[in-house]
């Protein structure tokens, strides 16, 4: 999944793609280098983010996400919101991706059931603003699977499909470093849920943090590529069904490195 955030204060790559047009070239590059799925978001969600607000958030991603079907592209749109989801589908995404799972908007899950499109619901605790000071697990693994089941049983009530659901363990969303690689190293355990798992560790800050400077000075994001390409490298192996990422070239690659990895012989 190759992500095109049009916003113009995303972590890693905001005010890039916020132009319509760029945005939708840059979607169409990000298939040409092996994307199987563009993720097109309006609404950053980076530490200390505000919301913006429903109107502006759907005239940046519904012209986008029409172009990219429009040419084939399978599109998925990252909101919170149920009315942004709707449009989204509207226009031709066939993934809601919803970082609060079902959470920040209460009306996601009922329109989500009715669309029948994929849904990817992540482990969530609260909005950016202060989304920090919720970092506080007794055991990582086994709060976010309890509070993913938790989400799951509910979405599941809302008339959301069990094919429909793919869960992801919300890296950096109220979580910290050590958090973020227990959750990676605990991949199986989510995987136990019985869902397909989207992991997104593409140029978050805990790439940058592991690779600091001997002065403890963090590795800009910028410089983090290669991390994240190692993390997908493991986390395909591990059996993730997705990895959400900015540069998709060099992951395409890993994801098929681990590909033949799993399956000597049938990749050759
Ligand atoms: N991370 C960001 C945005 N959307 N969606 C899912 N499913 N999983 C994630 O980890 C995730 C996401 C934040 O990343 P960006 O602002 O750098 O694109």
């Amino acid at each position: 999944m190759g992500v095109v955030n049009v916003t113009p204060d995303s972590f890693s790559d905001g005010g890039l793609w916020f132009d319509e047009r760029v945005a939708i070239r840059h979607g169409l590059e990000l298939v040409g280098e092996g994307a199987d799925i563009v993720d097109v978001g309006g609404e950053s969600t980076r530490p200390g983010a505000a919301r913006v607000p429903l109107d502006e958030e759907l005239a940046r991603v519904v012209p986008v996400i029409r172009t990219l079907s429009a040419e084939g592209v399978t599109v998925s749109v990252d909101t919170m919101r149920a009315e942004v989801a709707k449009a989204a589908v509207e226009a031709g995404a066939s993934l809601v991706n919803d970082v609060s799972g079902g959470l920040a908007d209460p009306d996601m899950p009922r329109v989500v059931a009715a669309t029948g499109v994929d849904y990817v619901v992540m482990h969530w605790r609260g909005h950016s603003h202060d989304m920090e000071r919720r970092a506080v697990y007794t055991d990582v693994v086994t709060e976010v699977r309890e509070e993913l089941a938790k989400r799951v049983d509910l979405v599941l009530a809302e008339g959301v499909s069990e094919k429909q659901i793919v869960l992801d363990p919300g890296l950096g969303f109220a979580k910290n470093s050590e958090h973020n690689w227990a959750l990676l190293a605990g991949m199986g355990e989510l995987a136990e849920l019985g869902y397909p798992l989207l992991i997104g560790a593409s140029r978050k800050r805990f790439l940058g943090r592991l690779l600091a400077d001997a002065d403890g000075t963090p590795r800009p994001f910028s410089h983090s590529d290669d991390a994240t390409v190692a993390v997908t490298a493991l986390a395909a192996h591990a059996g993730a069904w997705c990895v959400r990422v900015h540069e998709v070239r060099p992951n395409a690659d890993a994801v098929r490195v681990a590909a033949a990895w799993k399956r000597p012989g049938a990749n050759t």
